[in-house]
């Protein structure tokens, strides 16, 4: 951009942005699940910023006064904002800003005082889309990705009184990972928890502990990811690091009487035992304390082994072959939007059990790490699955890098638990050659980060041929389909077509099908929008299961109907939607339960 004499960055650059997506936050996230943190939680001050002029102007920089100490006017006020609770989303805090997408800032204070720890993060748990963070001034990166955690070091920026401004953009964008165009809502916000953590020089950034795949349910494996091992020197009282980047990682699992020991060079080190661990399942989700030190720092976790395996045409859990019972579900509820509680999570999950449901799709994007937890100790399967949506800019290397970082967020923050049974790369992407090439990568990063579960995507039927033809399903280990036959496609009699024209050789999940019902709306099996279409719909697409299920070589391995509950979505703007999507088997608050959700409940009790 030519710049004159008289140009002034603030009100005239506009690659103003560049500076801030340069220093991308990128896998930064710590173990903190059983740490002792402190909560930077509860009110916040805020206020949108509809042009962006935080990041344009620096307000961050605080910059009251000219260098000869005169009062500059400044077109913002920290401490005298509106407050809105962290964690939240802004479109429920107030009214007015239920339709707002763009740049918020959030500001608050806080006081630190060192209590002998050598190093200070500060995590979040996500912030909807992108969050620039600074700390005193200083910027400290940008993440991208609306629902995994990022965390940010303060250890040289922090003072006694400190201040954090973070810009959380939710506009969307072709070039995000959703892209601008989803059948959900936008909600924005800081909407996950933001925590201090208080960490040695040393210290374990990332554990795991699995049960190896193909030994019989005999083997346990170990990893640990130690963060500046590289340069520092225990006291003498710690384990003995062995030059640089080198040490011992201790882990135990007392009820196992597990003791192993985890050789570390360069930061990382893997270890195995044999053990013979009771195997976690929906019916015993059997959970194991374990610790795991290093130097001066101790992580721990509660674990569940078990095996999860797609073979041929079937998919295994503990060795068993199983039928995956499942339900799809957003992040969302009436009163708190995605900033979910623990009590709306085990409600959601305690409805999924009630329809006799061993499983659930956790749609569209990563849930909060709260819900896998849950999941391990109520006893459910999950697909956990990113926002690989519909049109993504699949020619885009920048768009690649933010769903490879998406991924690897995700799976380091869930690889622990036993619930997650998929990693699933993506939802209806049409399948062109930018897309095979682009969830080709994806498939095989999900592979190359954990080798203990299927992957799979949600794919598209071939309408044409009607036929499960998508080029992506020789990558995945168990192909999804979603298909609406009685709803978006009439003709009811393809479904069946489909199943006998398809020879996929992997297990197949109907990983989508249903309608839309008016909670209460009554009206014949042709009405649209009412009960007994949407229960018509079910009643045949049961149908059409059990036909496919009678073959003695059926791939067929499950089932989630979209959707548990009805969800709040900008698309639908019917008279009988009034903005939301009305598939749930349950109203919005998932209080009442439309009548096809008995007849989900009966066929799972049966199948
Ligand atoms: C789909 C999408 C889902 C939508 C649903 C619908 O195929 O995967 O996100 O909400 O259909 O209701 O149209």
């Amino acid at each position: 951009m030519e710049k004159s004499e008289n140009f002034q960055e603030g009100i005239h650059a506009d690659d103003y942005g560049a500076e801030f997506t340069a220093v991308r936050l990128e896998r930064t996230a710590l173990d903190t699940w059983y740490r002792e943190t402190e909560s930077l939680d509860g009110r916040w001050r805020y206020a949108a910023d509809p042009y962006d002029t935080c990041l344009r102007q620096k307000w961050f920089e605080e910059n009251y006064f000219d260098s000869e100490g005169r009062a500059l006017p400044v077109d913002f006020d920290f401490d005298a904002w509106e407050a809105a609770d962290v964690p939240s989303c802004w479109n429920l805090q107030t009214e007015k800003l239920f339709w707002y997408e763009g740049p918020m800032v959030f500001t608050r204070r806080f006081t630190y005082v060192n209590h002998g720890e050598d190093r200070v993060f500060i995590q979040f748990g996500a912030a909807n889309y992108q969050a620039a963070v600074f700390v005193n001034k200083k910027f400290m990166g940008t993440h991208f990705g609306g629902s995994t955690p990022f965390c940010v070091e303060v250890t040289d920026v922090l003072e006694r009184d400190n201040r954090i401004v973070v810009v959380v953009n939710n506009t969307r964008r072709k070039t995000n990972v959703p892209c601008e165009n989803t059948d959900w809502f936008n909600y924005g916000g800081i909407y996950r928890g933001v925590e201090i953590i208080r960490l040695p020089k040393a210290f374990i950034r990332n554990f795991r502990l699995w049960l190896e795949p193909g030994t019989d349910f005999k083997k346990i494996g170990a990893s640990v990811e130690i963060d500046g091992a590289w340069e520092t020197t225990p006291p003498p009282s710690e384990a003995p690091l062995h030059g640089r980047g080198m040490g011992t990682a201790v882990v135990t699992v007392p009820e196992l009487n597990l003791k192993m020991e985890i050789a570390v060079a360069d930061g990382k080190g893997e270890a195995f035992a044999d053990a013979a661990p009771g195997l976690w399942s929906c019916e015993n989700p059997r959970l194991y304390d374990a610790e795991v030190s290093f130097g001066g720092d101790t992580l721990r976790d509660r674990v569940g082994f078990r095996e999860m395996k797609a073979e041929g045409s079937a998919i295994y859990l503990n060795g068993k072959k199983i039928f995956l019972k499942g339900v799809c579900a957003h992040e969302d509820s009436t009163e708190n939007g995605k900033a979910v509680t623990d009590a709306e999570i085990r409600r959601t999950f305690a409805l999924a059990k009630e329809m006799n449901c061993n499983f659930m799709r956790l749609a569209h994007y990563p849930h909060t790490e709260r819900a896998a937890r849950i999941a391990d100790e109520m006893g459910l399967l999950l697909w956990e699955e990113i926002p690989v949506y519909w049109a993504i800019a699949f020619g885009s290397a920048e768009t690649y890098r933010d769903a490879e970082n998406q991924l690897a967020e995700l799976v380091a923050r869930d690889f622990n638990r036993a619930s997650v049974a998929i990693w699933s790369i993506g939802n209806e992407n049409a399948d062109t050659d930018a897309r095979l090439k682009f969830m080709t990568n994806l498939a095989r990063k999900a592979k190359a980060l954990d080798h203990t579960r299927p992957v799979s995507a949600a794919c598209l039927v071939d309408g044409a041929a009607l036929a499960i033809n998508d080029r992506l399903c020789a990558e995945i280990d168990i192909v999804g389909i979603n298909e609406y036959y009685g709803w978006y496609e009439p003709d009811f009699s393809k479904l069946a077509k489909i199943f006998a024209n398809s020879a996929p050789g992997k297990p197949v999940i109907i990983s989508e099908f249903g309608a839309d019902a008016k909670p209460g709306a009554r009206g014949t099996v042709d009405d649209l929008f009412t009960e007994d279409k949407q229960l018509d719909v079910y009643r045949k697409q049961i149908a059409a299961f059990k036909a496919e299920l009678s073959k003695p070589d059926s791939f067929l391995c499950g089932a989630s109907p979209w959707i548990l509950f009805d969800f709040r979505c900008p698309r639908r703007a019917n008279f009988f939607q009034g903005y939301y999507n009305l598939k749930g088997l349950l109203s919005a608050e998932k209080e009442y339960k439309k009548p096809a959700f008995f007849v989900m409940q009966k066929f799972y009790e049966e199948v």
